[in-house]
C-alpha cells in the first residue's frame, strides 16, 4: 500500500496491529484520518453519538479481547468527550489507543477556535501521550503508541493536527512484528520459599482474590485444598474464581455479601492474590502476605509481612510443591457454614415470595436474568445499584464475562461497553444491565445500537432514582435529596428508535419479557419498573453507619416522608444480615 498522507500511514500502522474498528465522531481536524479510512476500506468506522461512548466501547473491546482497540475525537470538544471512557480504560488496564486530532498546527498557542492542549489534557488518563508535529515522526511514534498500549495494558494518546495528518510522509511505513504475547512475571525463588514457609507455619489461612487470578483457578483451588482455606473475592475477582469453588465465602467491600469479611479477619494469615482492593477498612491490616504481577501494588493498601512479585498462577505453581497439607479443616468448615447462613438470610430473603412485590424487586429481576441468560453471555454493568445486583445474582461459570467501570466507577458505562462487546463478539449474547440514570446519561447511544442493528439486550433497572446515592445519603445520615430521576418510559423511547422494546411493571411478566428479548435476533430493550427502596446494606456496617441509618429515617419522618421511609424499612428488614454490626 502506498501512503499519500500521514493519515494513511497511521491507518497502515493500526491495521498491522490488528485494529478492527475505530469508534468516533467525524469532523474538522479528524477528517483527513476519516478519509484515509474510507480509502483503505478498513478498519470499520463506528459512528457513536458521543465520543465518551466511543472510548467506553473501545475499553470494553480491549479488555474482553486483549487486543488493541481505537477511538478518536476531533479537536477541542471532540477530544474532551473521550476523557471519561479513557479514564475507565486506563484504570482497567485496557489497551486502547485514542487519536486526538488537534487544531491547525500554526494556530497553536493563539487561543484559536476549539483550542485545547491534548498532549497535556490526556496525560493523567494515559500511559503514553504524545504530539506528532513532523512528518518524520511517522510511523515510529504511532508504533510506539501501539506498543505502549499493548505492552503496559494502558491507554495511549496520539495528538495530531489535521494539517499534519494531511502531509506527505517522508519515511515509508514498512512493517514490523507487533507485540502479541507478553512475558509473564516469574517470582524470585527466595520469595517462593519465604511464602511456602509462611503458609506452612500459619495456623489458619484465608485467600482473598482479585482480577489477577484470571488463569489461576486450578492453582488457587489446589492451594485452598492443601491449606483448608476459605476463598473470598473482590468484585473484579468474582468472574474468575467464584465458580466451581468449594471454598467460596463470598465477596468483601461495600457491595459485599457472605462470610468473606469474617474469614479474612479471623484467619491467622491472609493471602492477597492478584488484588488491588482499595478499601483498607475491610482488610485486617495485619498478618498479610500479597502476590501480584505488578510490584508497585505490593503493600500499598495494607502493611505486609511478605511481598511476592509474580504472576499468581506461576507463583502458586512454584509454591504448591513446598506447601504441606494441613489436616484441620475446622476453620474452613466454620466459615463455609457462616457463609451459607449469611446467604440464607441476606440474599435469599429478597428472592423468596416476591413474585407479587410491586414495584418489581430488582434482586428478583436480576435472579431471573441470571437464569435465562446464556452460558457465555457478556454482561456489562452500570455503576450504581446494578453493581450490587450483578455481584449478587449473576452467576459466573468461567465462560460468562461481567465487566463494568469497577475501578473508575463512572455512570453510563454499561450501554457503550455493550456496544464494544457486541462488535467484538457479533455472535455472543451481550446484556447491558443499565440504571435509568446511567441510560439517561448516554441515552443517545440507543441510536448507535439501532443504527448498526447491534443485537445488544438492554435491561433497564428503572427505579426512577439515583438509587445508589439514595443509599449513600441514608448511610451517611443525610435526608434523601435530589435523587429522583423522574419516571420515564425507556421502552417507548427505544421503540421510537426502532428497537424491539417492552415495559414491564408486573413481576409475573419479568421472566417472559427477558426470555423474549434475549431470543430476539436484533436489538432489544426491557424496561423494568423496579423498587427504588430496595436498598442493599453491606454485611459490615459500622455502629456509626447504623446510627446514620436511624438519623436519616428520623429526618425523613420529620420532613413528612413517612410513607417512603416505611417502605424503605420494610424492604431493608429482609436484607439486614444477622451477625450485623461490626464493632
Ligand atoms: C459520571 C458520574 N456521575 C455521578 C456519579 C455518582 N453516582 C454513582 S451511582 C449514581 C446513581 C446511578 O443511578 P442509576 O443509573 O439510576 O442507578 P441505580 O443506582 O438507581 O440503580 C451516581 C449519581 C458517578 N459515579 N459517575
Ligand atoms: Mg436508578
Amino acid at each position: 500500500m502506498s501512503s499519500s498522507t500521514l493519515a494513511d500511514q497511521l491507518i497502515e500502522v493500526l491495521l498491522e496491529a490488528g485494529v478492527a474498528r475505530i469508534y468516533g465522531v467525524v469532523g474538522d481536524s479528524l477528517n483527513p484520518l476519516v478519509e484515509a479510512v474510507r480509502r483503505a476500506g478498513r478498519p470499520e468506522w463506528v459512528h457513536v453519538r458521543n465520543e465518551e461512548a466511543g472510548a467506553f466501547a473501545a475499553a470494553a473491546e480491549a479488555q474482553l479481547t486483549g487486543r488493541l482497540a481505537v477511538c478518536a475525537g476531533s479537536c477541542g470538544p471532540g477530544n474532551n468527550h473521550l476523557i471519561q471512557g479513557l479514564y475507565d480504560a486506563h484504570r482497567t488496564g485496557a489497551p486502547v489507543l485514542a487519536i486526538a486530532s488537534h487544531i491547525p498546527s500554526l494556530q497553536v498557542g493563539l487561543d484559536f477556535f476549539q483550542e485545547t492542549h491534548p498532549e497535556r489534557l490526556f496525560v493523567e488518563c494515559s500511559g503514553y501521550c504524545e504530539l506528532i508535529s513532523q512528518a518524520g515522526q511517522m510511523p515510529r511514534v504511532a508504533r510506539s503508541a501501539v506498543r505502549h498500549a499493548l505492552a503496559r495494558g494502558d491507554v495511549s494518546v496520539l495528538a495530531i493536527s489535521g494539517d499534519v495528518l494531511h502531509r506527505s510522509p517522508v519515511d515509508p511505513t514498512g512493517t514490523t512484528d507487533v507485540l502479541i504475547a507478553k512475558a509473564i512475571a516469574n517470582p524470585p525463588t527466595e520469595q517462593v520459599q519465604a511464602l511456602a514457609e509462611r503458609l506452612n507455619t500459619a495456623g489458619t489461612v484465608a485467600l482473598f482474590c482479585g482480577a489477577g487470578v484470571e488463569n489461576a483457578h486450578a492453582e488457587v483451588m489446589q492451594l485452598a485444598g492443601k491449606l483448608g482455606s476459605p476463598i473470598g473475592h473482590t468484585l473484579r475477582g468474582k468472574e474468575w474464581i467464584q465458580y466451581d469453588n468449594p471454598y467460596d465465602v463470598g465477596m468483601s467491600g461495600l457491595l459485599g455479601y457472605g462470610a468473606c469479611y469474617e474469614a479474612i479477619h479471623e484467619a491467622d494469615l491472609l493471602v492477597l492474590l492478584g488484588t488491588d482492593f482499595p478499601y483498607q477498612d475491610f482488610l485486617p491490616g495485619r498478618h498479610t502476605v500479597q502476590v501480584d504481577h505488578d510490584a508497585t501494588r505490593l503493600g500499598r493498601r495494607t502493611p505486609l509481612e511478605l511481598a511476592v512479585h509474580g504472576d499468581v498462577a506461576l507463583t502458586l505453581r512454584a509454591v504448591l510443591p513446598r506447601v504441606q497439607q494441613k489436616e484441620d479443616r475446622s476453620f474452613l468448615d466454620r466459615m463455609l457454614r457462616k457463609h451459607a447462613d449469611a446467604l440464607e438470610h441476606v440474599v435469599s430473603a429478597y428472592t423468596h415470595d416476591i413474585e407479587h412485590h410491586l414495584p418489581i424487586h430488582p434482586e428478583y429481576a436480576a435472579r431471573l436474568l441470571d437464569a435465562v441468560a446464556s452460558e457465555d453471555a457478556v454482561f456489562t454493568v452500570d455503576t450504581g445499584m446494578n453493581n450490587v445486583w450483578a455481584a449478587r445474582y449473576i452467576t459466573p461459570n468461567g465462560r460468562r464475562r461481567v465487566i463494568g467501570s469497577f475501578r473508575h466507577g463512572s455512570m453510563a458505562n454499561a450501554l457503550p461497553h455493550a456496544i464494544g462487546a457486541q462488535l467484538a463478539y457479533p455472535g455472543r449474547q451481550v446484556i447491558s444491565m443499565s440504571g435509568d440514570g446511567g441510560l439517561g446519561m448516554l441515552l443517545g447511544e440507543l441510536l448507535t445500537v439501532a443504527l448498526y442493528k447491534l443485537p445488544v439486550k438492554i435491561v433497564t433497572f428503572n427505579n426512577s432514582a439515583l438509587g445508589m446515592v439514595k443509599l449513600e445519603m441514608l448511610v451517611d445520615g443525610l435526608p434523601d435529596y435530589q435523587t429522583g430521576n423522574g419516571s420515564f418510559d425507556y421502552a417507548a423511547i427505544a421503540q421510537a428508535a426502532g428497537i424491539h422494546s417492552m415495559r414491564v411493571e408486573q413481576p409475573g411478566d419479568v421472566k417472559a419479557a427477558l426470555t423474549e428479548a434475549l431470543a430476539h435476533p436484533g436489538p432489544a430493550l426491557v424496561d423494568l419498573v423496579t423498587d427504588a427502596d430496595a436498598l442493599s446494606i453491606p454485611p459490615h456496617i459500622t455502629a456509626a453507619q447504623v446510627k446514620g441509618f436511624a438519623l436519616a429515617a428520623g429526618k425523613v419522618v420529620l420532613d413528612g416522608g413517612v410513607g417512603e421511609m416505611l417502605e424503605l424499612a420494610r424492604a431493608n428488614l429482609r436484607n439486614v444480615p444477622r451477625p450485623t454490626i461490626a464493632r
